[in-house]
């Protein structure tokens, strides 16, 4: 755990979102990184109305020990894109539904960038924002066994989940709706299946026959 502790003291992603407006969404984040305890330093930074201080964070973001950038921006999204230009951490970007275009507008400024200035581009919104986190995760733990491990871990609980929750059903009466559902569901469609085939079979037989007789 050392290892991890240790660089725990200083936040190791930088969330940066173009707007106080934006912050909602970026929390998820922030949130999600929490729950590995990543440190974050989350920032109001625009491309547009602060052009010169957000540069400026972006140069002095690897001094002051951040690993990944995490840019959310709505519109004419050129955030990310604006810190790729001035630093070399990874930026990941996440495309914030806040105009009237819901977040497609956002999507394009975000993703199209011109080769050897990357952004990684998550999803629109909260699921981006969710995702940025995760992907931001899985880049700080190729040097960092002990947040490498939590997410093994983490990755596996759905399935422990799963095999205890699939061990109580099979005597559960819910489970025993649902196969009998699924069975049913199965043995009807069979049914629809070769009622149609019987049909196409028997609408054709007398073609043939006709044919045949003709
Ligand atoms: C973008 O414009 C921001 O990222 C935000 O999503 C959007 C609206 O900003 P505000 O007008 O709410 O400050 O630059």
């Amino acid at each position: 755990m050392a290892e991890s502790e240790h660089k725990e003291r200083l936040p190791r992603v930088g969330v940066v979102m173009g707007s106080e407006s934006d912050r909602p969404m970026m929390e998820e984040s922030a949130r999600v990184l929490g729950e590995f305890g990543v440190g974050c330093e989350v920032v109001v930074r625009s491309a547009h109305r602060s052009p010169e201080a957000t540069a400026r964070w972006a140069r002095e973001a690897r001094s002051r020990g951040l690993r990944v950038i995490i840019a959310g921006a709505g519109g004419a999204a050129h955030l990310a894109g604006a810190l790729a230009a001035h630093s070399r951490l990874p930026v990941l970007g996440v495309p914030l539904a806040t105009s009237p275009l819901g977040g497609f507008d956002a999507l394009l400024a975000t993703v199209q960038m011109p080769p050897g200035v990357p952004v990684g581009t998550l999803g629109v919104g909260a699921w981006g924002a969710k995702n940025a986190a995760h992907l931001a995760l899985r880049i700080l733990a190729l040097e960092d066994r002990v947040l490498a491990r939590r997410l093994e871990q983490r990755a596996l609980e759905p399935a422990r989940r799963g095999a205890g929750a699939a061990g109580a059903r099979p005597s559960g009466p819910r489970s025993g709706r649902f196969r009998a559902t699924r069975e049913g569901a199965g043995r009807a469609g069979a049914s629809r299946g070769g009622g149609s085939l019987a049909r196409l079979r028997s609408s054709r037989a007398p073609r043939r026959t006709r044919r045949g007789d003709g």
